[in-house]
């Protein structure tokens, strides 16, 4: 009964299988966290997609950005990037029943001890105040309306979190915060979208969300994914898991129990 937690896969299904069976995962018995972003522009985000699918009952997996792009794609609602690599889950035989997948994955998810999100918690958000949020959200998006959803929640503004936000705009804050956040302004907490760069050599008016002081709410581990720059790292406070498997370099899985660290490298 181990549980693992692994980072961004992006269609990486080679480098996915093969880290699974270094670590002896076994769906049924042992659990697997997966930080979201399943597919997109790697070689395989359907196999990934079906995998997921098949071995649900043994997974927890959060929505990313490219998750949320494809639901988008399937819904009609945005034109193709041209990067894009999901073309054959949107003509799948079984298509439905994988975006029906996705839009029953919550973009944040928490057991006694950690909180899975992809990219991070905003500082301004409570933890209760996030926990409602995901669930609205998540209401919507299982709903026979979730395309008319999608297409509202889908823009980078506002990105400045207030109070008095109406009840779509805080869902699009909330969502972009969960999904795409790296840096934000360190006086206004306002998401930047722009800087993807390396942590230790970011402008001075930027700073990584994890570096804010938290909401004295949020008392777990969070494990996150979304930063291939930033790689690997533990600390007390954060488990960092997007090693860039998509760009060329490695697939991370952690034993959350044991700590322990398995890798393999991109194809
Ligand atoms: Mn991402």
């Amino acid at each position: 009964m181990s549980k693992f937690a692994i980072g961004d896969i992006q269609g990486c299904y080679s480098e996915f299988m093969e880290l699974l069976s270094k670590i002896g995962f076994i769906p049924g018995k042992d659990t697997l966290y997966l930080v979201g972003d399943l597919v997109n522009r790697g070689p395989n985000s359907l196999e990934v997609l079906r995998y997921v699918y098949k071995h649900q009952d043994s997974i927890v997996c959060t929505l990313g950005n490219h998750d949320i792009y494809l639901l988008a794609r399937y819904a009609k609602i945005i034109e193709a990037v041209s990067d894009d690599t999901i073309s054959d889950i949107l003509t799948a035989t079984d298509s439905n029943l994988l975006t029906g997948y996705l839009r029953n994955c919550p973009l944040v998810f928490q057991d006694s001890e950690y909180i899975l999100v992809h990219a991070g918690l905003h500082p301004d958000l409570s933890l209760d105040k996030i926990t409602k949020l995901n669930n609205l959200i998540s209401d919507n998006l299982k709903s026979d309306t979730y395309d008319q959803f999608i297409q509202n929640i889908y823009g980078n503004k506002p990105h400045i979190w207030a109070k008095d936000l109406s009840k779509i705009k805080q869902m699009r804050f909330m969502i972009n915060a969960s999904t795409r956040m790296r840096f934000i302004d360190t006086k206004t907490h306002a998401i930047d979208y722009k800087f993807k760069g390396e942590v230790f050599n970011h402008p001075s008016n930027l700073t990584p969300w994890f570096k804010v002081d938290k909401h004295p709410s949020i008392d777990k581990k969070i494990l996150f994914g979304h930063w291939a720059a930033l790689g690997f790292f533990h600390s007390e406070e954060f488990i960092s898991l997007d090693t860039g498997c998509v760009w060329g370099r490695k697939l991370t899985a952690i034993n959350i129990d044991t700590f322990e660290i398995a890798q393999v490298s991109a194809i």
